[in-house]
């Protein structure tokens, strides 16, 4: 794992394993309070619906602030949201990136039983790289990447769920954030050094939420669930604050059959959106986020091979990967 992109908190490995212990106590208590729940619940996530999803959004081109086609993009996922009946808030931004850029920049909130005290909060980051920083060769630094992993696949499970949302009410308050401006940080080629140059949106959410005090029992975040035989290792940030929801869905995918791709392993800590949402709204916070933590032949910044090149295209994309990480945030949304 890259140093620079991965937390290396020594501290969380002993920490965890005392959240362990917890968790496993009040799993057994959730999974006797579900067996009196007839089937039949929880809706089924149709993985093409995702698919097309993510290649819409692929066709408006790099999602890139400031670009003409993230602000069609973000136009259109409005107009979805609108579509499978939330309760839309929009926050306009105006952010500074690392460079000084000034990036005209949007978080798209949806939500479902916006009165609903119990809320859990889904997220997921809808711009994509203006770098392909992670190509061997330099000339091609400077080009923006599609994104339909990184960006789109997040986005994509997250709209079929507000699908699924809007034809059978949940019964809890529900919150879908696309926040803007995740991947604009620091490339590997520049050396600013500045400090929380990613997850723009989601800093400029944590400190000014849509709503006052906003509160969630728990957050789970998409973050590149889209490619081919995808691996999702339990993320090391998520167990430090989060242990037991992140048990919770890995053992919900392992029952649904999708262990091949929730590894029942601890991986590294991630910065990504889900750690200013922790830290600036104090909700417990999971990250789905596809990385190789600890495979042999992986690339050594630890992401999936195509992170941040050019080949980060649908041909990467597999619905099956999609059905995965979705049907899996249905499971924990509907049998609770
Ligand atoms: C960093 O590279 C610092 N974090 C990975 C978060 C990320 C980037 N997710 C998608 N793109
Ligand atoms: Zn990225």
């Amino acid at each position: 794992m890259h140093t620079r992109k991965i937390i290396p908190l020594l501290i969380i490995c002993l920490m965890v394993a005392c959240a362990n212990k917890g968790a496993t106590d009040k799993n057994t208590t959730e999974k006797t309070n579900t067996t009196t729940i007839e089937t039949g619940k929880v809706p089924t996530f149709d993985a093409d619906s995702a698919y097309a999803y993510v290649a819409s959004q692929v066709a408006f081109g790099p999602r890139v602030p400031n670009s003409e086609g993230h602000k069609a993009c973000g136009d259109w996922l409005i107009d979805e949201l609108k579509r499978f009946g939330a309760h839309l808030f929009i926050q306009d931004m105006v952010l500074t990136a690392y460079d000084g850029t000034k990036l005209d920049a949007r978080n798209i909130i949806g939500s479902y039983n916006p009165d609903n005290k119990k809320r859990i909060l889904l997220f997921a980051h809808w711009d994509t790289r203006p770098y392909a920083d992670e190509e061997a060769d330099a000339s091609k630094h400077y080009t923006p990447i599609d994104g339909a992993d990184d960006g789109a696949s997040g986005v994509g499970a997250l709209l079929e769920i507000a699908r699924q949302i809007n034809q059978q009410d949940p019964g809890i308050g529900i919150d879908i954030i696309f926040f803007d401006a995740e991947d604009y940080g620091e490339p590997s080629f520049s050396k600013t050094n500045k400090q929380d140059t990613w997850c723009l949106g989601s800093q400029f959410w944590a400190k000014k939420p849509h709503v006052p005090n906003y509160r969630a029992e728990f957050g789970i975040l998409l973050d590149m669930v889209g490619a081919r035989n995808a691996t999702f290792f339990k993320e090391g940030y998520s167990m430090y604050k989060a242990a037991p929801t992140v048990e919770k869905i890995w053992e919900a995918a392992r029952n649904l059959g999708y262990g091949k791709y929730f590894i029942n392993t601890n991986g590294s800590a991630i910065t990504d959106d889900h750690i200013y949402v922790q830290k600036g709204r104090g909700i417990p916070c999971v990250d789905i986020i596809y990385t190789n933590d600890g495979q042999e032949g992986s690339p050594s910044h630890g992401f999936g091979p195509h992170w941040h090149t050019l080949n980060d295209n649908m041909s990467n994309i597999d619905p099956a990967t999609l059905k995965a990480a979705g049907q899996t945030v249905l499971e924990v949304i509907y049998n609770r």
